[in-house]
């Protein structure tokens, strides 16, 4: 359960059809008036798409443009050691551009033939039911804006950059595209909001989150570590724990720094016999029972 801050900035469309993004007073961009327009404006866009409609074009200035190809060059050396190999080579078929942002039809154009995963817009936080419903049908919810130029390392709020190359290259793999897939599908047989909550934790500390051991290194596999350069440098010495369900569903996290713990996977069958067993198998009961023996801490 994240106990600080939140990760979404709220969007809010009033009647008359003007959308509005709230930065937060610690936000990066709070101040910046260009910033929060064109927030607006790439909002509003997601706010008056729906499902069918051609996914909405953003013209990306030269200024977003060169915040992707700062943050895809930094990433790609951080990439090469501190990647697990099974993300690294899903990058490698997927060849995403490095240059500018891509439009979210391209990455789902260049995703599609892999593991058959399409991305579709979002203005901002999508519903947690909506958001893993989706994904139990290979359809990720993104946005489109990016970070404030002046922290390209690290954003607590998901953008385009983390989206795109964090989950989309996790997803160009098939096997970490199942483990997404069975857990928005898991989702569809939860009717409790702690079953659900106790879900999205555990896909926090997995699929956002999560390290694996490979040849005696500890690598990382999370999207959320794996878009960004500035947590890059920092997971391997954090508290590094074993798998544990009832922790991962239950332990206090700050969604707004570092994470301090982590849990790591000895390797793919693993991940895959704990978290991807627990994605395919839960019900409100069986999370109920984990929650039981979880402590929080
Ligand atoms: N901290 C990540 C980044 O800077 O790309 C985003 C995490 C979203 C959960
Ligand atoms: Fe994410």
């Amino acid at each position: 359960m994240f106990t600080e801050g939140q990760l979404y900035s709220p969007v809010s469309a009033d009647a008359d059809g003007s959308v509005q993004v709230h930065l937060g007073e610690n936000h990066p961009g709070f101040k910046d008036e260009a910033y929060r327009a064109r927030r607006n404006e790439i909002a509003a866009a997601a706010v008056s798409w729906s499902p069918g409609q051609p996914i909405p074009q953003i013209a990306y200035t030269d200024q977003e443009n060169e915040v992707w190809r700062i943050v895809s060059r930094e990433l790609a050396p951080k990439h090469e050691r501190h990647a697990h190999s099974e993300y690294l080579a899903a990058k490698a078929a997927l060849k995403l551009p490095t240059d500018r942002v891509p439009q979210l039809d391209e990455v789902s154009a260049l995703i599609e033939p892999l593991t058959g995963w399409s991305y579709i817009a979002a203005p901002g936080l999508v519903e947690l039911r909506q958001f893993y419903g989706a994904l139990g049908r290979r359809v990720f919810h993104s946005t489109q804006y990016l970070r404030h130029p002046s922290e390209p390392l690290y954003t607590p709020e998901p953008d385009i950059i983390h989206e795109v190359i964090g989950h989309g290259n996790q997803l160009a793999s098939p096997r970490f595209a199942r483990l997404t897939e069975a857990a928005g599908q898991a989702s569809m047989r939860l009717e409790s909001e702690e079953g659900m909550q106790f879900l999205a934790d555990v896909f926090w500390f997995s699929m956002e989150f999560g390290v694996m051991w490979e040849d005696g290194d500890l690598k990382a596999y999370g999207a959320g570590i794996l878009s960004s350069y500035g947590e890059m440098d920092e997971y391997a010495q954090m508290e590094i724990r074993p798998l544990d369900l009832p922790q991962m569903g239950s332990i206090n996290y700050d969604i707004t720094a570092y994470q301090p713990v982590l849990f790591a996977a000895q390797n793919l069958d693993e991940l895959e016999e704990v978290v991807g067993v627990f994605f395919d198998t839960c019900t409100d009961d069986s999370i109920a029972a984990l929650r039981g023996v979880g402590t929080p801490a």
